[in-house]
């Protein structure tokens, strides 16, 4: 088993609810374990800014799939949480989107496939949640604490558990 490092947002429909499901589907406690799950983050939109905010959340799990056979299972969660990406533009709205922030400390560059994630350093609705869970992780170098702590946080929420959850 090894550890990985994954990355969760959606901005189309009841997001917390589909992200829950996307945890539940990704992690089945053979192949993929969920160790630790971040809070869930309203965060502003990043890239494409004209679309409604998006929720976001890290998780920790122990995995025994190669990453190629991670990122399959994830997009197939997707897949199965209603995402369509032949009509999505590129960092426009989505239901369920799923990225591999990081795989032990394997760097992975394939085609369709790089990690630790390319864009991880500029992100901040991917750095708090994920300083949250794991803030001693360095990823090429650099503590996540510490590249948390240099990014902007204007705009982000931590939301509290919700009822019955
Ligand atoms: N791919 C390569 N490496 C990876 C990896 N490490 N993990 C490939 C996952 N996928 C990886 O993915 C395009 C292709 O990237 C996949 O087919 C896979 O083979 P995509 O999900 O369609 O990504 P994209 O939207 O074109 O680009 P990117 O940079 O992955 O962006 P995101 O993060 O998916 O963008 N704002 C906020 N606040 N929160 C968000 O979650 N998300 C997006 C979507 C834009 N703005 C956002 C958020
Ligand atoms: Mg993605």
């Amino acid at each position: 088993m090894t550890a990985a490092w994954l990355a969760l947002g959606g901005n189309v429909g009841d997001s917390r609810t589909i992200l829950d499901r996307a945890v539940m589907l990704l992690c089945d406690g053979k192949e993929v374990r969920l160790t630790t799950r971040s809070s869930d983050y309203r965060t502003p939109p990043w890239g494409f800014k004209y679309q409604p905010p998006f929720i976001n959340l890290c998780i920790a799990v122990e995995t025994a799939l190669a990453p190629s056979d991670l990122l399959a299972r994830a997009q197939d969660v997707e897949l199965q949480l209603g995402r369509d990406r032949a009509h999505e533009k590129r960092w426009g709205p989505r239901t369920a989107d799923i990225d591999i922030i990081a795989y032990g400390d394997l760097a992975v560059h394939e085609l369709g496939l790089t990690v630790p994630h390319p864009r991880l350093f500029e992100r901040a609705f991917v750095l708090l949640p994920l300083a949250e869970i794991a803030p001693d992780l360095v990823i090429t170098g650099r503590s996540v604490r510490e590249a948390a702590a240099g990014v902007d946080p204007a705009g982000i929420e931590r939301l509290p558990p919700r009822q019955g959850m």
